[in-house]
């Protein structure tokens, strides 16, 4: 008998049921919006990044739908400068839609949830008490990490429901693949000599563009998702609290590794929302290397 996400999570506290299944109902719907929703708006994010109108209607939506559950104490999206707050006890962290330059390409992306419940809006990430990420791809699946552990499910179109498609994932005792964000200008040698060596022990370069769909593929076939800090970019891309925090999260509850090149990103108390942090995400060994590499 297939188990439902619903089911699946009918240990959790009903408030928290409630914001997980709105993502999770939102995300199928959100679907069939796609192909009108394509193409830049003439507006910038609080980044200086070209909101694309599927970021700007994904935030939109989510963020209503999220604080209109009543579970929802605010929201920080990637969208906004500030969280938007609302009458319940849970804090969500959200990137509306990862990979938004995909989707001219009709490349994947997807939707990034981190949630607590701590006082304070900013924590490390290892206060998380779930992190999930939707994946818009052939088919639409919600991996999500909770203390006990990783599960997908996928969405089955004609039953208009999320079922269970694995449990206890963990990642491949040995990295097949690696991810590298950006170009590879002003990156450190320690750091050229570890990606130098990826390739002398043939692992696979797999990049698609999107932190969800690439940090995915580490999880399905192990290996390392690196953006790393460069000359230019000594903080690197991505934000620690919107994008990086819960997939950390997920990675480590897959018997992987998350660091910023130093230590673990999960411990890393943030200063501010828009907090960038060079990110490499993946098996222990690599991540344990590279950050040896890089002392
Ligand atoms: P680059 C997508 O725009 C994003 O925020 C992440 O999803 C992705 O990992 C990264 O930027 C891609 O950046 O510089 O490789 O295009």
């Amino acid at each position: 008998m297939e188990k439902r996400l619903e089911d699946s999570i009918g240990w959790m506290d009903e408030a928290l049921q409630k914001a997980i299944l709105t993502i999770a109902h939102l995300s199928a719907d959100m679907r069939y919006e796609f192909p009108e929703k394509r193409g830049a708006t003439t507006t910038k994010n609080i980044y200086g990044e070209t909101q694309q109108k599927l970021d700007v209607w994904a935030d939109k939506i989510l963020t209503e739908a999220l604080l209109n559950t009543g579970s929802v104490r605010a929201v920080i999206s990637e969208e906004r400068e500030n969280p938007t707050t609302g009458p319940g006890e849970y804090v969500i962290t959200m990137d509306p839609l990862d990979g938004s330059s995909n989707i001219k390409s009709n490349n994947i992306f997807g939707t990034i949830i981190g949630i607590h419940k701590e006082k304070e809006l900013l924590v490390p990430g290892k206060k998380q008490i779930a992190a999930l990420y939707v994946l818009y791809g052939p088919i639409t699946s919600i991996v999500m990490a909770t203390e006990d552990g990783v599960c997908e499910y996928d969405y089955e179109e004609r039953k208009r429901s999320y079922y269970l498609s694995r449990e206890g994932i963990t990642l491949p005792e040995e990295g097949k693949i690696y991810s590298v964000g950006g170009g590879n200008e002003g990156w450190s040698s320690p750091f050229s000599s570890f990606v130098d060596s990826l390739v002398e022990r043939h692992l696979k370069l797999r990049y698609g563009g999107a932190f969800v769909g690439d940090v995915n593929q580490v999880l399905n076939y192990g290996g390392i998702f690196c953006y790393p800090e460069t000359a230019k970019k000594p903080q690197g891309k991505l934000r620690l609290v919107i994008e990086c925090n819960p997939m950390a999260f997920i990675m480590t509850k897959a018997g992987g590794a998350a660091s910023n090149g130093h230590g673990d990103i999960l411990k890393i108390k943030p200063r501010e929302i828009t907090e960038r942090t060079p990110v490499y995400l993946g098996n222990k060994d690599l991540v344990g290397e590279l950050e040896r590499a890089l002392r």
